[in-house]
């Protein structure tokens, strides 16, 4: 098939899922058309099968805003008439399906006068996938809710990333309409550890006497990286420990500022963005992903392959990946000291530590390999463009 999609293209895990997709399909034989502002961080360029369209937006100076929705509704429009793409596949609902729905009105109202009319007036399914913030945080803004509402119902397909996003979606939009579950998913052959590697670089980050955590996110208020900083530092006060904390954004100075107080900014690895996580993730023993909200948790998944598990919060669709006390731990949302006792008592146990860190390997493997999840959607597409090309 040729597919379009559109995806927030910096760090963040919407972006991630997107680009992963566009590659595995890629591999597979699709021909997959990025559109975007800037291509995605964990693209090189130089994939086969994979084009990508920069979405330039120009500024007049009436424009306070300028406005990127209508430049990319209209280069969606155009790839998707010089390629002939067989659908455009949007990740995070705002704006980007609202961008499509518009792009597909103006194949079908001939808007694009340089194409020759054979080609234009068909139509261009659009399927939306949701991913979390989109909806629980931004969406249910106000000022928001009826243009996510708007771009939920108009798509030909929608997708979320867990049951929970799905039926908290369903609720909140009043939706009724079906709503595939497609869950997030990992190359576990990427994402893998390989102990040559580990003990190779692991040294780099921590000595052999010294426990290793991870955390991992965008560094977002969601992300509560305060209590990461809460829970490692009663973890360093009992044993030898360090923490690599990977990624970047607003809540970094109060995570730098912690560390401070507690006195631990010395046992902490600011690595800020890094392209290559999945060799970072294996050197490590345990995640910690204490968010306010997880609509899945696509970082423990990417850890849990590696064959960390992660201690993080009972909330959102993480309980559909994490299974308390086999492949991980899980509590309440600020339980800093639950957390922290949790960590102490497994990372001083190392056949139990071990045992979890199989579990969340094979978690992994049996139900969120890219080889299980690509194929759902190969099947949605094609069930879309089928239900489309008949109604
Ligand atoms: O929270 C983030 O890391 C960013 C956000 C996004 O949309 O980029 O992540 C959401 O999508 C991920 C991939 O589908 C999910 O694994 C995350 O759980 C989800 N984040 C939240 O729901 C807070």
């Amino acid at each position: 098939m040729k597919i379009g999609i559109t995806c927030y293209p910096t760090y963040g895990g919407s972006g991630v899922v997107a680009t992963e997709l566009g590659i595995e399909l890629a591999a597979r034989g699709h021909e997959i058309h990025f559109i975007t502002y800037s291509q995605p961080f964990r693209l090189t360029g130089r994939e086969a099968n994979i084009h990508f369209h920069e979405v330039a937006v120009s500024n007049y100076p009436l424009f306070e805003h300028p406005p990127y929705d209508l430049a990319l509704a209209t280069r969606m429009a155009e790839v998707a008439e010089f390629y002939s793409l067989d659908l455009l596949h949007v990740h995070y609902a705002i704006p980007h399906s609202v961008s499509a729905i518009l792009a597909r009105q103006m194949i079908q109202a001939q808007m694009l006068q340089a194409i020759p009319a054979s080609t234009t007036g068909r139509t261009l399914p659009v399927i939306t996938t949701l991913h979390g913030t989109d909806i629980t945080l931004v969406g249910l803004d106000r000022s928001y809710l009826p243009i996510t509402r708007f771009g939920i119902a108009q798509s030909d397909g929608v997708t979320a990333i867990s049951s929970h996003l799905r039926d908290r979606t369903r609720e909140a939009f009043n939706i009724t309409s079906e709503i595939e579950v497609i869950r997030n998913f990992v190359n576990c052959d990427v994402y893998v550890r390989k102990p040559k590697l580990v003990a190779a670089m692991r040294p780099r980050y921590a000595t052999s006497e010294e426990k290793l955590l991870v955390h991992l996110s965008n560094f977002r208020p969601v992300k509560r990286v305060q209590d990461v900083i809460e829970v490692f530092a009663r973890v360093a006060h009992a044993m030898p420990a360090r923490l690599m904390l990977i990624g970047d954004g607003p809540d970094r100075s109060t995570a730098e500022f912690l560390a401070r107080r507690h006195n631990v900014q010395y046992r902490i690895h600011f690595l800020g963005k890094q392209d290559n996580v999945n060799e970072l993730l294996p050197l490590a023993d345990l995640m910690l992903m204490p968010s306010e909200m997880e609509s899945f948790g696509l970082a423990a998944l990417e850890a849990m392959a590696c064959g960390v598990p992660a201690i993080a919060t009972r909330v959102g669709g993480v309980p559909e990946l994490i299974d308390h006390d086999i492949n991980g731990l899980l509590y309440e949302v600020g339980d800093v000291e639950a957390m922290s006792t949790a960590a102490i008592a497994l990372l001083s146990d190392e056949t139990r530590l071990q045992t979890m860190a199989k579990a969340a390997r094979k978690t992994a493997q049996d139900h969120f390999c890219a080889s299980r999840i690509i194929p759902l959607y190969e099947e949605y597409y094609e069930r879309v463009v089928r239900r489309t090309q008949s109604g």
